[in-house]
């Protein structure tokens, strides 16, 4: 038992989950027949006439998602209630039967090319729970209808970045028993769609365990293999709700990558967190939350601590009965694409002399880290835990953020280090801090200094630094 330090530090990201991770921001769209009923779960019974959206606009969507910065959008194409945005040949309950469009639309390719036009990624939501299907809780029977539902979403509308599946599911004590065939899942949708991540129900994105917006204070990439235990997914299926699943897997746990954790675990794997949250109380449309929407100082908040925490950011946006994104919530986006945009423009590092205690080699000399490459980063030579680098802005500068970033492809390292900025001849302590895997964001009260020091006092192996970059934001703390 066990998994020795040296090991876990080289314990690297797949191709997919490394282009998954530097998307950084992206939508969540929940629509479907409860935006027409006013409800967050459907029953399965609800007719497909009341999906009728009069000036839905796909292109409004994603200019949004859009103007907030994100890159990508993942759409609700089933929810609990398995109505398909999709004409499906599988099944009946999908928008080919509504008014919308005289049954003629698609919603999955209108995303889709509304994605691809604006230069967004596109990603699929399918809810394994599903409450209208007859063969729901006849176990090979619906799993196969699931899986000729799945591929005929990753045949049909060109590349995918991610297939999210949660798990939730209503059904009680009485209820129907489905075991969900998560192997022939995955198979299909590696097999049309490999560069896709799998998340949450899969083996390549883990659900950060709430959907609050709450931030682990370390958020491991490296994680023990149980926590994307197939067999443990399985029996959770059975199970009412989602917090009973998320107690499962671990997910809620607030410690998953420390040596504590280490020196526990058979076996460790790279598993990155995503936080999913949505802009007001609800996940989808509910004139009575208008008022509700996230203020600009808690997105940027959040953005900050997630983005900056070592996760993704996943937000949604719900939209309206009229099928768009309600004027509240895209004023908010265009504020929130806005105050990001000018608040991480000038890198005040970008560029600048920089200085380390320890080298491996030319290739990874400390300049590295200001050369705006995230493909070059600056180390130690490897059994070197602990070392220095120090920055010199060339003037003094006022500033209030930090950012790093570590070269994560070759594995998560540090585990504690602290900044420094330098006042005459004393060096004052300006943030003290844990983990900083793909991203973090030091956040702290500004400050002038010409020079700045990481002082990296713990980590595995060998630390690695790709990026460090300075910003005078002006967002507080
Ligand atoms: C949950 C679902 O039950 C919610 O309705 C929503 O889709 C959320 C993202 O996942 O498990």
């Amino acid at each position: 038992m066990g998994v020795s330090v040296i090991e876990a530090a080289q314990i690297k990201p797949s191709e997919r989950q490394l282009s998954w991770q530097r998307l950084e921001f992206y939508g969540f769209i929940h629509f479907t027949v409860n935006t027409f009923t006013d409800r967050e779960w459907g029953m399965g019974d609800e007719s497909p006439d009341i999906f009728n959206p009069t000036e839905l606009n796909a292109a409004q969507w994603v200019e949004v998602c859009r103007s907030a910065g994100m890159q990508g959008v993942i759409l609700t194409c089933k929810h609990h209630d398995g109505f398909c945005l999709w004409p499906s040949e599988y099944t009946e309950h999908s928008v080919k039967n509504s008014p919308w469009k005289n049954g003629q639309g698609d919603l999955v390719r209108e995303v889709a090319d509304a994605c691809h036009a604006a230069g967004l990624k596109f990603g699929i939501y399918v809810s394994p729970w599903d409450r209208h299907e007859p063969s729901y809780g006849d176990s090979e029977l619906y799993n196969s209808y699931f899986v000729n539902q799945l591929r005929e979403l990753l045949t049909g509308y060109g590349e995918l970045f991610c297939v999210w599946f949660d798990g939730a599911c209503g059904e009680g004590p009485n209820g129907k028993r489905q075991v969900y065939d998560w192997d022939a899942y995955y198979e299909v949708i590696r097999n049309h769609q490999p560069n896709a991540v799998i998340s949450v129900c899969g083996p390549d994105v883990r659900w950060c365990g709430n959907e609050a917006g709450n931030t682990r204070s370390q958020e491991w990439s490296s994680v023990p293999a149980t926590m994307r235990d197939n067999e443990k997914i399985q029996e959770s299926s059975q199970h009412v709700d989602d917090g009973e699943f998320a107690k499962r897997i671990g997910s809620q746990e607030e410690d998953l990558g420390s040596r504590a954790i280490l020196a526990e675990a058979e076996q460790m794997i790279w598993y990155p967190a995503e936080v999913n949250t949505s802009i007001r109380p609800g996940w989808f449309y509910h004139a009575s939350e208008d008022e509700f929407v996230k203020s600009l100082d808690e997105l940027t908040d959040l953005y900050e601590r997630t983005v900056g925490g070592n996760s993704t950011f996943l937000l949604n946006l719900p939209p309206d009965t009229r099928g768009l994104i309600h004027e509240n919530d895209a004023r908010r986006m265009r504020e929130l694409g806005e105050r990001i945009e000018a608040a991480y423009k000038h890198n005040l590092a970008d560029g600048v002399q920089a200085l380390a205690t320890h080298e491996k080699n030319a290739s990874h000399r400390a300049d590295r880290v200001t050369d705006g490459q995230s493909s070059t980063y600056w180390c130690p030579p490897e059994g070197q835990e602990e070392a220095q680098l120090t920055i010199d802005l060339g003037s003094e500068q006022a500033f209030d953020r930090i950012v790093l970033q570590e070269y994560v492809s070759e594995g998560q390292r540090i585990e504690a280090f602290q900044l420094e900025w330098q006042d005459g001849d004393v060096w004052r302590t300006l943030y003290e801090g844990n983990i900083v895997g793909y991203k973090r964001i030091c956040r702290f009260e500004e400050v002038t200094a010409q020079r700045i020091r990481l002082v990296i006092l713990q980590s595995r192996w060998c630390p690695t630094i790709s990026q460090f970059e300075v910003y005078a934001t002006g967002l507080g703390l």
